[in-house]
């Protein structure tokens, strides 16, 4: 049944710009090709962008305890400003980051739980109660941003997914497929990208898995079809397009550490007063402004995540 009343044009977007409507046309245009769009009906080119069967779950009910200092960053600023070194290594990779397919997408949940498992992103999507939440988001290079994210918390997958008491910390990876992601050639990189967390850190009611933003399914650039958000952390803990979830007694050796373990750990909590090696963390650049705003400790989620690292204060959580 994809016959639907509702166009593209008429997605919900309470925070859209007219910029963001004309990526999100230009980029499916772009996807078919000027010749195919000469000669396909509009209907079927919309079609064609709707072949998303999650697509009629956004917006979602929108959580208020999760609430901003700041104002929302516009979706046109985030949606050409992005970290995703599949596609590159500057930050406009958003033309380039159309060529992932997220659909169909198979998430993989093994190691140590009840049952491995192999399903659907769209059934697992379906089956978790969405809702959305306001996030600010600070990337280790200093810029920041804040955005409305559709998803679930990380929790609730856990508790489908039923590891077994051993498991220590939860990994995750993104896709490895060249082909779909041209920067996977770059021979340097050790893909795929690979983050994790500690069981505490991942049950956090903060940890959340996203699929959504901005009131409609995640653009390709933001991660598609599912990302995740731990938003005390620098934003490299924060991986995209997802492909396999393990639970594991070992702490992982994130993508970013085993390329330079002197400036990325596993930890990586936004801490103001630990600078990075070649610049400071004292303050962050807002995205889409020329403002300048002092870095919050756990980036302003010290009363929500304070507690997961008790004992630990000596430690430099940058690290
Ligand atoms: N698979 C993957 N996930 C990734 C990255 C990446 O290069 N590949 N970059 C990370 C970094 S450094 C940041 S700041 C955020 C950027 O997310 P955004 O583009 O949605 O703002 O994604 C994180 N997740
Ligand atoms: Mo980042």
């Amino acid at each position: 049944m994809l016959i639907r009343s509702r166009k593209s044009w008429e997605i919900p977007e309470r925070e859209a710009t007219p910029e963001a409507f004309f990526l999100n046309r230009r980029d499916i245009l772009r996807g078919l090709g000027a010749g195919a769009v000469a000669s396909l009906a509009a209907t079927q080119v919309l079609a064609a962008a709707e072949a998303d069967p999650t697509a009629s779950l956004y917006p979602a009910k929108r959580n208020d305890a999760f609430k901003l200092d700041r104002p929302l960053t516009p979706e046109s600023t985030n949606a050409h400003y992005n970290n995703f070194y599949e596609y590159g290594t500057d930050k406009t990779i958003s033309a380039a980051a159309q060529q992932l397919e997220p659909h169909p997408w198979q998430i993989t949940i093994d190691g140590l739980v009840e049952k491995p498992m192999k399903l659907d992103v769209d059934d697992l999507i379906k089956a978790m109660p969405l809702e959305e939440r306001l996030y600010r988001h600070r990337c280790v290079e200093a810029w920041s941003m804040t955005i409305p994210w559709t998803g679930f918390s990380l929790a609730k997958l856990i508790a489908f997914a039923k590891p077994k008491p051993e498991a220590k910390y939860i990994q995750m990876e993104t896709f490895l497929d060249p082909k779909m992601a041209p920067g996977q050639e770059m021979p340097f990189y050790p893909w795929p990208y690979i983050e994790g967390l500690t069981m505490a850190e991942a049950t956090n009611e903060l940890a959340f898995m996203v699929t959504g933003a901005y009131g409609k399914p995640l653009l390709k650039q933001f991660g598609a079809p599912m990302r995740l958000a731990v938003p005390w952390k620098y934003g490299f803990k924060s991986i995209k397009s997802i492909t396999k979830i393990s639970f594991v007694t070992q702490q992982p050796n994130n993508f970013w550490q085993q390329i330079a373990s002197n400036e990325y750990g596993f930890w990586a909590n936004v801490n103001p007063a630990v600078p990075h090696p070649r610049w400071s963390q004292a303050s962050e650049r807002i995205l889409g402004t020329m403002e300048r705003k002092p870095t919050l400790l756990f980036n302003g989620y010290e009363d929500q995540v304070a507690s997961l690292y008790k004992g630990m204060e000596k430690l430099p959580l940058y690290r």
